[in-house]
């Protein structure tokens, strides 16, 4: 179905001129008359209130850092403090029009951000609300301690509230918002719309992109914020950030009633500093930040430079722009003007600036600004204002010393599996969510029709049937597929070529015509926003399947795949979980970029669930499994198995729902004298092993493939260890740093008194990946299980080794690190 966009040569080669557009520096205009009508007194004075609780805790932070004790309570805080102090007006500026709804992701420079949209939210929730988020909330834990100490109204309680589960979580305390998971840089709580907060520069503008899909694709309210550095502009995956939410397909192809274009926010926190970097005049080029606006879309993101000195310039700039965002007529870009007063951190002596720049700064310092305002127009006095610091001062006097007791505010305990237990939800879920499944055709009458008909099965009486007569391995995965966007509303797939290309190996062919737009799209070649959309999409609530189309293209989304994907559920304390699965295709005959198997790089990570199945069964049980799970899956595919039909597992691929269960490896022959156990595609060179070695050397192999890597039950393997007292591993990862020798380790460890002799690895070689003429002189081959065999387990009568396995040459290669 093409798409039918004219790419008109006459109007590509037409002559003419593109005239860059305006963008507007700090066009607010102060009208204190104007102002007083729209916000009113109370609102003026709280936003100075906001200001001052924002400062002192972070003056608090600084002091307990610098000083060791704060109003003479001592503490030595080992983790992480970049403080805002100078920033405050900014974020109270900000948070005026969001609501809850709205949904702000920040940094590691985040505290003032958390606390002025969760004192907004309370300023706008009624008090049984308020209650029931502190009592519910990990089952009111926080509460539980605050409520020893607060005696005024319900607002007063959740201000300490907030207060201490922040402090808490910085302090790394089970109390704190996120059961200490998280720390200063990683605080949230979601329910008053504040979302994680990143500790990787520049980390949140995928994040928040994704969340704000979410929000467009399930039609929720509210729009999103990323709050990110002015030195983040340097990242990469920040502007493919901005160029996925520009994506002109909102407007052209996505369904009009989706609404357009993803409501985000990109807001560079523009201090003038990244670290000791100065992002005018030394690491940047672009003189004015909002300038980058220009180079995205025609709209030049709407950008605009905000006085963020002055909260009501920034909450003038917010309420207009979210206006345009629910409108769906986003992305927009905010270059919101501020500084810092406090270094980088506690410990930065400022070397890297002039004592006059930060001099000049603190004469504009805006709560003081703002004080001054709000006396000039009559809003309030200053023994009113006076009051506001000494009842800051009064609660966090409670708050740090509850968040400092041990006894109050316990850590989680790492002697049990405490964290362990929170890596993973291992839930269950036919749907994230409730809700029409939006697709264009029934069920029955997809690519389906065609599938159900095959053979299931690719042997016939021994003989291999016709492969197009057969279900292969990607139909089985295009089944599985199917099955959940029929299934779960929230479900959505987008990666390079997905659509019509039918997915880059033809997994999605059939897709495009029974799916609208926003549930499967084509994706910019944006690796980093690809996974980092969808890591924001899944902590959203939604399911998501991503693909990259080669594993080795996981180095382009790394801290998506490694510091995103993989931690935001335990960093949350279990607050969010992540339906996010990850297909990645395992090539083959195209050299050294395109034919890496990189399983064994993804199972170091902690956090994620690697599955690679090696049969079309496994291929439709094991996506399926992935797919109704709660739990990040990297999903290894292999480009060897794409159209091989299921000949291992008897009756075939069922038409039927089925799962593979999490984690058993499979034992593909049965055997009693050596066990061989492989990951992915060499499955079948194992099992040709397996034949000669009965053939030639009246040997009987058993054959298990792993089908997981994590997480993974030995038990079956040991098992049959036991029973053959011999085992040689395989798999096509190169072999330094191989999952294989984790899984050889922990064998020797669990069946040591059942073995005959050392567990054998067979992995690739450590080479780049050669030509396709040269693989078979890097990827293990069924005579490199033989030689490994006779050179390292039991000598195999009369064999003649083809590759050298002895052990001199296992250290001449190491030697030499190759
Ligand atoms: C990817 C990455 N690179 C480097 C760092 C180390 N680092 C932490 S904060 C920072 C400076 C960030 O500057 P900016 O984005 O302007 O935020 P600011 O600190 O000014 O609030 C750096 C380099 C990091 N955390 N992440
Ligand atoms: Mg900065």
């Amino acid at each position: 179905m093409p798409k039918s966009i004219l790419v008109d040569p006459r109007e590509m080669r037409r002559r003419s001129t593109l005239v860059g557009g305006e963008i507007p520096l700090n066009a607010y205009v102060p009208d204190p008359e104007a102002e007083a009508r729209k916000y009113g007194r109370e609102d003026l004075v709280r936003m100075y209130r906001d200001m001052v609780f924002i400062r002192e805790f972070e003056v608090m932070l600084d002091r307990i850092k610098k000083d060791g004790q704060y109003q003479g309570i001592a503490y030595a805080h080992l983790g992480p403090a970049h403080l805002s102090i100078g920033q405050e007006a900014a974020v109270v500026g900000q948070c005026y029009h969001l609501t809850p709804d709205d949904f702000i992701f920040g940094s590691h420079r985040s505290h003032g951000e958390i606390l002025a949209k969760c004192f907004r939210s309370i300023a706008q929730l009624d008090d049984d609300t308020l209650m029931c988020i502190m009592q519910t909330y990990m089952s009111g834990a926080a509460l539980r301690v605050v409520e020893k100490f607060s005696h005024g109204s319900v607002k007063d309680l959740a201000i300490n509230y907030v207060l201490y589960g922040t402090l808490a979580e910085i302090f790394g305390r089970e109390t704190g918002f996120n059961k200490g998971m998280g720390g200063s840089m990683h605080i949230f709580f979601p329910p008053f719309g504040v979302m994680p907060n990143n500790a990787i520069v520049g980390g949140s503008a995928n994040i928040a992109t994704g969340a704000a899909l979410f929000k467009r694709i399930n039609r929720w309210p509210g729009i999103c914020i990323a709050n990110i550095g002015d030195a983040s502009m340097g990242c990469g995956p920040v502007w493919e950030a901005m160029i996925f939410a520009a994506m002109d397909q909102y407007h052209t192809l996505w369904d009009k009633k989706v609404g357009g274009a993803p409501p985000i926010l990109f807001n560079f926190m523009n201090n003038f500093y990244g670290m000791g970097g100065q992002t005018i005049g030394e690491t940047m080029g672009f003189g004015v930040l909002a300038r980058v606006g220009l180079g995205v879309n025609s709209e030049g993101m709407l950008a605009e430079r905000v006085d963020g000195y002055n909260p009501l310039a920034v909450a003038d700039a917010i309420e207009r722009k979210k206006v345009i965002l629910l409108e769906g007529r986003g992305p927009v870009l905010l270059d919101t003007v501020t500084y810092r007063f406090s270094g980088h951190s506690p410990s930065d002596a400022s070397s890297y600036r002039d004592k006059e720049e930060v001099n000049q700064w603190q004469l504009h310092d805006s709560p003081a600004a703002f004080r001054q305002h709000l006396k000039d127009n009559g809003h309030a006095d200053d023994a009113e204002l006076d009051a506001f610091h000494q009842d800051i001062v009064e609660r966090l006097r409670h708050v740090v010393r509850e968040a400092v007791s041990l006894e109050v505010s316990p850590r989680v305990n790492t002697q049990t599996d405490a964290i362990g237990e929170m890596m993973f939800s291992n839930q269950f879920k036919d749907r994230m969510a409730e809700g029409r499944r939006e697709v264009l055709l029934p069920k029955e009458e997809t690519r389906l029709k065609i599938t159900s008909k095959k053979h299931r099965f690719g042997l016939e009486n021994g003989q291999p049937l016709p492969r197009l007569k057969c279900v292969t391995y990607a139909e089985a995965l295009f089944e599985a597929m199917l099955h959940r966007f029929y299934e779960d509303p929230t479900m959505i797939a987008y990666g390079e070529e997905n659509r019509d290309w039918g997915g880059a190996f033809g997994v999605y062919r059939g897709l495009t015509e029974c799916l609208p737009y926003h549930r499967l799209f084509n994706a910019p070649i944006s690796e980093a926003a690809i996974v980092g959309t969808a890591v924001g999409y899944a902590l959203s609530g939604g399911r998501v399947v991503v693909e990259l189309m080669y594993c080795d293209f996981m180095g382009r989304a790394g801290d998506e795949i490694f510091n995103q994907m993989a931690k935001w559920q335990a960093m949350s304390g279990n607050v969010l979980q992540m339906p996010l699965v990850l297909r990645v295709s395992v090539g083959s005959k195209y050299g050294a970029q395109h034919s890496q198997d990189w399983s064994s790089l993804v199972a170091h990570i902690a956090g994620l669930k690697v599955m690679f199945p090696a049969t079309a069964y496994d291929a439709k049980g094991m996506l399926n499994l992935a797919l109704r799970g709660t739990d990040p899956v990297v999903f290894f595919e292999s480009q060897r198995l794409y159209s091989e039909p299921e000949k291992l597992v008897e009756g075939g691929v069922p038409v039927d729902y089925y799962e593979v269960p999490m984690g058993e490896p499979a034992i593909r022959r049965a055997g009693h004298d050596i066990t061989i156990v492989s990951i992915g595609a060499t499955l079948y060179r194992a099992l040709d092993a397996a034949a000669e070695l009965e053939a030639r050397y009246g040997l009987s192999a058993e054959v298990i493939d792993a089908r997981f890597l994590n997480p993974l039950n030995y038990a079956p393997i040991v098992a049959s260890v036991r029973k053959t007292g011999r085992v040689v591993l395989a798999s096509d990862a190169c072999e330094r740093g191989s999952f294989l020798h984790t899984m050889a380790s922990n064998i020797s460890q669990l069946a040591f008194d059942a073995l005959d002799g050392p567990v054998a690895v067979v992995g690739a070689r450590n080479w780049i990946t050669p030509p396709a003429e040269l693989e078979e002189g890097f990827f293990p081959q069924k005579d490199w299980i033989l030689d490994a065999i006779h050179e390292h387990i039991v000598p195999l009568a009369g064999h003649m080794p083809g590759t050298v396995q002895t052990t001199d040459e296992i250290l001449r290669r190491n030697r030499l690190g190759v």
